[in-house]
């Protein structure tokens, strides 16, 4: 393979999430989400903004699904709102809900563009944190395995690749731990809840990965999408990769390893003592259940070297490190590089995805255009790390760019941009940034130098 060069069938897409992009979170039957709560209440969305309207994708998809034709993106993640399904999470089932995902499903297919389903994107159903404590209950992992079932069901024909969970970090320990959460629902609770509640969601996850094997045809693959914390050896010496890896594996022990290895290491039991989490062997077999690919959203990592004793140091990032809008949203291209190849060298799944790399910034409007040239220098830097993968044997199958779309950046609101397409969320106007001219300039000439 020609330096700069992607292989033939490597794949480009593009990624959103539901409550982030669709807007009308209530309409046709669907029920109360966590975040639609955090939303009504004064302070909960930082910039006072919420997700009534969004990109307004509910019913603007058929647009923004042509703009992705004309970029040449044939990869579309998105995911589906549980309360859109099930309004109370279980039981009454929404098939008008049901119904916008089987059309903009049909107008993927329509394009050419291949639908990627993400399950869980964080919204989860207000209904089931009133009733069990949401993922501080095994409940909850019961009825999302129920809910995969369904969805499975449903699009049984059209879809053919799902991510079971986006980002268990952030819908688990950033909302029930022992500070208060930062995520809705906010919940205030004990360190062994903290570490049930990953549980949980790791058992959800292994759940619905055997509902959707029920469900669907032999060639559905099926994974999840994680944002591992990934280490970067500052210096590529033996002992620094050696320290990397094996501090990536305990830093991920409660989510991908435990997913990967069908157990919890010692370590990370030893290091709980009474807080770890309670589970059963059966449980531990569930959570492993094989997948087809593993997902990373990959942002951005740590520098480190290694110690004597073959752990790491962590090296703090000096004042005036580049840095995108998001305070954690660092400048560390090798991320992508090293996030694969810890992944590959510890686990050997059978393919990769790159299901999120991107950054927000500060854009403004220039004669009707967006030069976001620091968003075209990260992503050409990130993608030559994924092109090194590529060339050393452990590269992914495809790359989702997060986002299609500006977009509700969560407690950030409406005031990070993380699009390759800005949207103006007063009249709905979509305008392809620079970013975006690049990306397709990628996608035709599949090089990138
Ligand atoms: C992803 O989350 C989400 O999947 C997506 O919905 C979101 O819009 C997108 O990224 C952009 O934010 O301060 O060093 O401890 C990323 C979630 C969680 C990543 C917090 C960085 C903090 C890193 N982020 N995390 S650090």
């Amino acid at each position: 393979m020609a330096y700069g060069e992607f292989p033939a069938d490597f794949r480009f897409g593009a990624a959103t999430s539901s409550l982030q992009v669709e807007g009308s979170p209530r309409a046709d039957g669907a029920g109360e989400t966590t975040w639609g709560v955090l939303a009504a209440t004064p302070g909960g969305i930082l910039d006072g903004s919420d997700f009534d309207a969004a990109c307004d994708f509910y019913r603007r998809y058929p647009e923004d699904i042509a703009l992705m034709k004309d970029m040449g993106i044939d990869m579309f993640r998105f995911s589906v709102n549980w309360a859109r399904i099930f309004p109370e999470g279980r039981g009454q089932y929404n098939p008008r809900g049901m119904d916008f995902y089987k059309h903009l499903c049909g107008e993927l297919l329509k394009n050419g563009i291949t639908p990627f389903v993400t399950l869980h994107h964080w919204e989860l159903p207000q209904a089931l944190e009133r009733d069990f404590g949401g993922w501080r209950s095994k409940e909850t992992s019961k009825y999302f395995g129920d809910f995969a079932e369904k969805v499975g069901k449903e699009l049984a024909g059209m879809v053919k690749n799902y991510f079971t969970v986006n980002e268990i970090s952030n819908f688990t320990e950033t909302c029930y731990n022992t500070e208060g959460g930062y995520s809705p629902p906010q919940v205030k609770c004990d360190r062994k809840t903290e570490r049930q509640c990953v549980h949980n969601a790791i058992l959800g996850h292994g759940l619905a990965v055997e509902a959707l094997r029920r469900t669907s045809t032999a060639d559905t693959e099926i994974g999840l999408a994680e944002n591992p914390g990934v280490f970067i050896p500052a210096i590529e010496t033996p002992e620094n990769i050696e320290a990397c890896k094996k501090t990536f594996r305990l830093a991920n022990a409660a989510k991908l390893t435990a997913i990967c290895e069908g157990a919890y290491p010692e370590e990370y039991l030893g290091q709980l003592g009474a807080d770890a989490p309670d589970f059963t062997d059966e449980e531990m077999r569930i959570i492993s259940s094989p997948l087809d690919f593993l997902g990373l959203n990959i942002y951005c990592g740590q520098y480190t070297l290694a110690n004597a004793n073959g752990s790491v140091k962590v090296l703090p990032f000096p004042e005036g490190f580049p840095v995108t809008q998001m305070s954690w949203g660092r400048v560390t291209p090798e991320a992508l590089y090293w996030g694969l190849r810890t992944c590959a060298e510890l686990w050997h799944a059978p393919k990769y995805y790159i299901t999120e790399n991107g950054c927000a910034t500060a854009d403004v409007v220039r004669d009707g255009k967006v030069y976001d040239t620091e968003r075209v220098m990260f992503l050409r830097a990130y993608m030559q790390n994924m092109l090194r993968a590529v060339r050393e044997g452990f590269g992914p199958a495809g790359y989702f760019a997060w986002s299609l779309l500006d977009n509700f950046e969560w407690r950030e609101g409406l005031s990070r941009r993380f699009g390759l397409v800005r949207v103006d969320y007063e009249t709905q106007k979509r305008t392809v940034k620079l970013s975006g001219e690049f990306y397709r300039e990628i996608i035709r000439t599949r090089k990138l130098v």
